[in-house]
């Protein structure tokens, strides 16, 4: 590898570095970060922190200020070309006379795909694209789906034992993951718009399903996927008022209900016919109202009734040294499962690492 390509991947994990700890505080935008350097040094640093407010390479300009001229802009994904909540990036670079553009990957946003830099080319600068290109796609692959699907990326976030239960036969499942891999998924709800689990979940466990880390974090509004609106009115995601709550809920949910929850400030979205939610459905719903990403932490059952209409994108598995046995015990995903293992949903892209005493295993589950 030559040493500048080197060069510029150096100044491109800085810039991804930037983009990742803003992680979850962007709302349905992405996380981008830029880093302007100038014969050897860095003259500007940037991240886009809020939807609405400064793109990252704007911020970094104004650091830089009229030393921009002639500087390398490093970019993690392709400068805007288009008048959103901010004019484009593309011209402020222009104009700042910048002499080369280092992007990582191109920005899949209709409004852009391409267009920002090819702006920046018809204005003679030199750009580079593909720096780091892999790292800055995973970066924002929530975002990435939703801009041009308007539906949400899924996670399904899940902890079991060594032989793949995620409860014992009596539903008792506190704990199976270790303490590292928990404070893992706080971090997780952090960095994701909504949360989602099942009535079931709520009855059993009755969670709060906030942030709670070391230092403040952000609460992922909460997603109770409820069909005929079992939650009762004193579950902790009803009283406890530092999130939102969503409960989703079938056509034939008691109206009177509804307006019980809606009386308390609970959102309820009628998805599906009948007495069971279309999740598909409530997926197009909730992207409707720009929630881009959820964390989904159970139960089985709708697990399964998500692996079973494809919704989910990314799977996070936590997997601890226990084995409680049982035919009865819950595993991963409850329903009717497959009937073959030629038609078994492949693991794509998996990653294993050691958490502790528990191994998380990472992927992207996909037919064929
Ligand atoms: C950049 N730099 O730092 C970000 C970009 O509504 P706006 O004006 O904030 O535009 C949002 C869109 O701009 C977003 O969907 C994505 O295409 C791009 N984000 N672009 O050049 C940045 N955050
Ligand atoms: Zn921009």
């Amino acid at each position: 590898m030559s040493n500048d390509v080197m060069d510029d991947q150096w100044y491109m994990q800085t810039a991804l570095q930037l983009a990742a700890a803003a992680q979850g505080q962007t709302d349905i935008n992405p996380v981008v970060g830029c880093v302007i350097v100038k014969q050897g040094r860095i003259i500007g640093m940037g991240a886009h922190l809020k939807r609405g407010e400064g793109h990252a390479e704007v911020l970094a300009l104004q650091m830089a200020g009229s030393e921009a001229e002639g500087a390398t802009a490093y970019v993690t994904l392709e400068p805007c070309s288009h008048f959103g909540k901010t004019p484009p990036c593309a011209d402020r670079l222009i104009e700042a006379g910048v002499k080369r553009v280092v992007v990582a990957t191109e920005d899949p946003n209709p409004q852009v795909a391409g267009r920002g830099i090819a702006r920046l080319r018809e204005h003679g600068i030199d750009v580079t694209t593909g720096i780091l290109g892999a790292s800055s796609r995973r970066l924002n692959e929530r975002f990435n789906k939703f801009i041009v699907s308007r539906l949400p990326f899924v996670t399904l976030k899940s902890a079991m034992t060594l032989d793949g239960k995620v409860a014992t036969r009596l539903g008792d499942s506190k704990w199976i993951s270790n303490e590292a891999a928990r404070q893992e998924v706080h971090t997780l709800r952090h960095q994701v718009q909504a949360i989602m689990v099942g009535v079931g979940t709520i009855l059993a466990d009755d969670p709060l399903l906030t942030t709670r880390l070391s230092v403040p974090g952000l609460h992922p509004v909460r997603i109770v996927v409820d069909s005929l609106l079992r939650t009762p009115i004193e579950a902790n995601v009803i009283t406890n008022r530092e999130a939102d709550t969503i409960l989703i809920c079938a056509e034939e949910a008691d109206p009177q209900a509804v307006r019980r929850f809606e009386a308390l400030g609970i959102r309820v979205i009628r998805s599906g016919k009948g007495k069971r939610v279309d999740l598909t459905q409530a997926m197009q719903r909730l992207g409707e109202i720009e929630i881009s990403s959820i964390l989904v932490e159970g139960g089985a059952t709708l697990a399964g009734q998500l692996l079973k209409e494809g919704l989910i994108d990314n799977m996070i598995v936590y997997v601890a040294p226990k084995l409680v046995g049982g035919s009865g015990a819950p595993g991963l995903f409850a329903g009717e499962g497959l009937d073959y293992m030629r038609d078994a949903w492949q693991i794509h892209d998996m990653q294993v690492e050691m958490v502790g005493d528990n191994i998380r295993i990472t992927g992207y589950p996909k037919k064929g």
